[in-house]
């Protein structure tokens, strides 16, 4: 079943499928909680997300857009703290299909002077697929970046570790430093890398013997990024050891490598993430 609830004190699209459950806020356009039945939580949330409409929830898929990070402000963009529309959702055996759109308004145009039309696709079932199309509906060229910014649960980071990344990585904790790295990412500090060649499928080891899978598409950086203790205890919507049981593994579209698009041209961001036994 889908419904459309209330859920700390936000508006959300609530899945319960004999495939999977999942919720969806419309705040954001924000997946906060994917389990496929009979499978852990895969996506990580914080116990201290604060679910205010004028702040991003920590945690789930924040859509992060037109730009990644701080090349502007708000950072990591708007879309991420704007309304999003319920466009539909579709049921059948194998999942839900729930799509949501965000397109430009005076607020957006305050922000970012552009006309857009973006369509955020969700496919729940025993794998989740997050899709966003972006198209310019404007009569002038305009380039964005941006990412799905997917926070994975993990049992334990110290015990985690991720393969097929590749190699190559700026290091935005030591001034975008590009870096050489090994086959295998292990964490015993803050990361936050921005690996320029991943392969189409990044995986996740976590210690409770399963693995996520993240194929991503459309986008030409995957960002992996774990802040570690000092910085999780400086956030206020992040619990102090919270670091510990999570890691964010992101299929971008780079600030450095933005995407163009001519008037009515379309492209799209995706990834999918499926756990193996
Ligand atoms: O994707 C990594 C990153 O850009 C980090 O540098 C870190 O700041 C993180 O995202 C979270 O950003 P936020 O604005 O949600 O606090």
């Amino acid at each position: 079943a889908v419904t459309i609830c209330e859920y700390q004190g936000i508006k959300i699209v609530r899945i319960n499928h004999a495939q999977a459950e999942a919720g969806i806020s419309l705040h954001g356009g924000h997946l906060i909680w994917f389990k496929p039945q009979g499978e852990e939580d895969v996506i990580w949330l914080s116990e201290k997300a604060e679910f205010d409409t004028e702040k991003a929830i920590r945690g789930g898929i924040p859509v992060c857009w037109p730009w990644f990070g701080k090349a502007a402000t708000p950072s990591h963009g708007f879309a991420r703290n704007s309304e999003w529309n319920l466009l539909e959702h579709r049921e059948n055996d194998n999942g839900v299909i729930v799509a949501l759109t965000l397109c430009d308004s005076e607020a957006t145009r305050k922000i970012w002077p552009h006309k857009f039309s973006n369509v955020l696709t969700f496919e729940i079932g025993t794998s989740l697929k997050v899709s966003l199309a972006s198209t310019n509906t404007d009569d002038t060229a305009w380039h964005y970046s941006g990412a799905l910014h997917t926070y994975f649960s993990v049992a334990n980071i110290r015990e985690t570790h991720i393969t097929q990344m590749g190699s190559e990585y700026a290091d935005s904790t030591q001034a975008d430093q590009i870096c050489q790295g090994g086959e295998q990412l292990s964490f015993d500090g803050e990361v936050d890398r921005v690996y320029t060649q991943p392969e189409p499928t990044v995986m996740i080891h976590d210690s409770n013997s399963r693995q996520i899978a993240v194929t991503n598409g459309g986008h030409n950086t995957a960002v992996i990024w774990n802040p570690w203790q000092a910085l999780s205890q400086s956030m206020g919507d992040m619990a102090d050891n919270s670091f510990e049981t999570m890691v964010c593994v992101e299929s971008t579209i780079h600030n450095n490598q933005s995407i163009t698009l001519a008037p009515g041209e379309t492209h799209t961001l995706t990834t999918e993430v499926s756990v193996k036994r």
